[in-house]
């Protein structure tokens, strides 16, 4: 149970209700009228005194703001972290030092590549950022859905982004990385091998915002308050376990319904179905930082879990939307560079170029250096400095003095001891020349490609099979399909040689190393061990009349899947209220599909049939009340199941891929 919400209170001083009020200028005068311009005659100009026209149509002029840079398309949510116990052994984050203790926080979902309006549902990685409001200023874990990055080092990050982003001549295509530059990037810098192994599986087409995981991807370091330190990775782990569509699915709802994830979310906290992820932590002790056959400080790797187990540190649940997406979701301004006594950085030059770029970008997206006082932004705790002015401030500063040292004010505000609270950076001894080069330790570009390749199983190898194919194979330059094959090479033969073949190359492949790669980490995969549920899932019910449905659905809904009645009309039938045709609906955006009715009329049944089709060929649980409701095909395959039971555990599973090969 969430406790009192100190953010919550916080905005709700800001918080604006226009219902039921007169409608005024921005200086609050009353006026009488909002249709008609002021105007010479009811056929003659528009006078220039129209201060009330100019003021409206002004503002609406100035209402866009550039959008982000990358991760543009998102949505966010409040919620709060309780601390699971006391984690002052690692580090004196006050948020993780009592059982139970609570910290708000707001967190935004996005996708990397597209642009604000773009859809939901592309593959793409997606960005899990959280602020916490913790009593000690703001601590923001700004994160990906995949533990491991593009590059090792920040100075690549304005290429790599121009090379996924729309080609610059035609800007196309929209939110993809099926095109020329992207895979010309990663066969000409092969550091992205293993980021791009879990790009093209199904972790970059998540079901849900609910069901994926989070990783903060870069080396930080927590520290005790005896000064100890650990390196430390930062996970979240949703309750819910991590689930995701299949690609042909994936395309059709880009279509069907470009906002998927962001309506997930939203009507899933509204519907008090709250979101629930744990974090946990991978430590390394300081003093072995060498003793792994990968750099910890390589953003390219994994820590291996079975190698550096998780620590459970607490859990973070999500209940409460938005009331305003521009003043919350789009003015939130998350950095790397948000911490707490406790939280520290590490040598990771991804990192260390992070820590520039978040204040940089928010200076020309939020319009100057106040962006800390938007209400979204501001730390719960108090915050005085001799910073001053600029576009937009907001604090009125009382007083004569604002520079450090000062007697006027008694020399305050004055700096605070670490004893008592002050951040201090960690004191790490760095020592050597200035030169532009990377670490040996970061040259090894394939090992963990194949760890990664090695630890799925055969379906998930098979899809990521099946995306590269896609993926190449939009590519029109032949010599970069051919550039990657031989880059692929070098992670697996087998993948290599049927990629060279879909796409249509005969590569070189003469520096591959034997499979000799055997080394796995089940944890990175998504079907070795899946989270059976039904609880949130999405079904569609096909009825005719609503007085033979009404047990069903009430069944449906004890079990906690939310149900959605799709017929040939919308309105009422009989009992029940239908929410969808079969126009209005589509069976890519639901997770199961309930058939209790034939169709007498031909070309409404077509219509049902086509729907159980799509339902079928993803691999999605379909019950039936009836035989001759379902094709007897259909009805003998996997997942295919007679009666309310035998559905719902049907449905437990994601998709039942045994179904492909039992017809047909
Ligand atoms: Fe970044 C936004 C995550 C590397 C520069 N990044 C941004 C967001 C997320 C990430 C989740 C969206 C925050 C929001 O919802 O507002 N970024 C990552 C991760 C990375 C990463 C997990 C690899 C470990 N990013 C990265 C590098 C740089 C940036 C190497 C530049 C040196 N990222 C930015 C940015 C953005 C951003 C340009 C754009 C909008 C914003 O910051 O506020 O500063």
């Amino acid at each position: 149970m969430e406790q009192e919400n100190k953010k919550k209170q916080q905005l709700e001083d800001y918080t604006v209700e226009d219902r039921d009020k007169a409608l005024t200028t921005n200086q609050g005068l009353k006026m009488s009228e909002d249709e008609f311009s002021l105007k010479v005659g009811d056929r003659g100009p528009t006078i220039m005194e129209d201060f009330h026209f100019r003021e409206k149509m002004t503002h609406f002029d100035h209402e866009r703001i550039p959008e982000r840079v990358v991760h543009a398309r998102g949505t966010a949510a409040h919620g709060y972290f309780e601390s699971y116990g006391d984690a002052s052994d690692i580090t004196m984050a006050k948020f993780l030092s009592e059982k139970g203790k609570q910290t708000p926080v707001f967190v935004r979902f996005s996708t990397v590549a597209g642009s604000r309006g773009s859809a939901d549902s592309v593959r793409d990685a997606r960005g899990f950022a959280t602020k916490f409001y913790t009593e000690e200023g703001n601590y923001d874990l700004v994160g990906n859905n995949i533990p491991v990055f593009f590059i090792q080092d920040a100075i690549k990050f304005p290429d790599f982004v121009h090379a996924v982003k729309p080609e610059p001549h035609n800007e196309i295509p929209q939110a993809q990385s099926a095109h020329d530059t992207f895979w010309d990037f990663v066969a000409n810098n092969q550091e992205a091998a293993h980021m791009v192994m879990w790009h093209m599986s199904d972790r970059s087409i998540p079901r849900s915002y609910r069901m994926m995981e989070g990783f903060g991807v870069n080396t930080y370091r927590f520290v005790n308050e005896d000064g100890v330190a650990h390196f430390v990775k930062l996970h979240w782990k949703p309750v819910l376990g991590v689930h995701s569509f299949v690609w042909d699915e994936a395309q059709k709802i880009a279509g069907k319904d470009p906002d998927f994830h962001r309506r997930d979310l939203y009507d899933a906290i509204e519907q008090g179905n709250y979101p629930e992820y744990e974090l946990a932590v991978q430590l390394i002790p300081e003093e072995q930082e060498f003793a792994f056959d990968f750099d910890i400080l390589d953003p390219t790797k994994i820590w291996p879990e079975e190698q550096v187990p998780l620590r459970k540190l607490g859990k973070m649940t999500l209940n409460r939307n938005v009331d305003n997406f521009f003043a919350e979701t789009e003015q939130v301004a998350f950095h790397v560079g948000h911490v707490v006594p406790g939280i520290d950085f590490s040598n990771d030059p991804l990192l260390q170029g992070r820590l520039f770029s978040y204040t940089d970008t928010q200076l020309i997206r939020l319009g100057g250096p106040n962006f800390h006082e938007i209400p979204i932004n501001k730390p719960v705790c108090p915050f005085h400095n001799n910073q001053r002015d600029g576009y937009n401030r907001q604090t009125i500063n009382r007083g004569q003095v604002s520079y450090h040292k000062n007697s006027l004010q008694n020399n305050t505000p004055n700096p605070v001891p670490r004893a008592n609270g002050g951040y201090e950076h960690y004191q790490e001894k760095v020592d050597g020349r200035k030169i532009r080069a990377r670490s040996q330790g970061f040259e090894d570009h394939f090992s963990q490609a194949r760890l990664f390749w090695n630890s799925m199983t055969p379906i998930e190898k098979e899809h990521i099979t099946k995306a590269f194919c896609f993926e190449v194979g939009k590519v029109q330059s032949m010599d970069v399909r051919k550039q990657v094959v031989e880059m692929v090479a070098h992670i697996s033969h087998d993948l290599a040689k049927t990629l060279g073949e879909k796409v249509g190359v005969t590569a070189t492949i003469e520096t591959i190393p034997e499979e000799t790669e055997t080394k796995q980490s089940p944890a990175v995969s998504m079907y070795t061990n899946p989270i059976r549920f039904v609880e949130t899932k999405k079904v569609a019910v096909i009825i005719q009349k609503g007085e033979e449905a009404k047990p069903l659905i009430e069944a449906l809904e004890a079990a906690g899947i939310v149900v959605e009645i799709v017929s040939d009309r919308q309105g009422t039938l009989g009992d029940v209220i239908s929410d969808h045709t079969f126009d209005t609906a589509s069976p890519v955006l639901y997770d199961g599909l309930i058939v209790a009715t034939k169709f007498e009329d031909a070309l409404t049944q077509r219509k049902v049939e086509t729907f159980i089709d799509e339902v079928y060929n993803h691999y999605k649980a379909i019950g039936y009340t009836d035989e001759d409701v379902i094709q007897v095909a259909y009805s003998k395959a996997p997942g295919v199941v007679k009666g309310l039971e035998a559905f719902i555990d049907a449905l437990a599973t994601d998709r039942h891929f045994d179904r492909e090969y039992a017809i047909g």
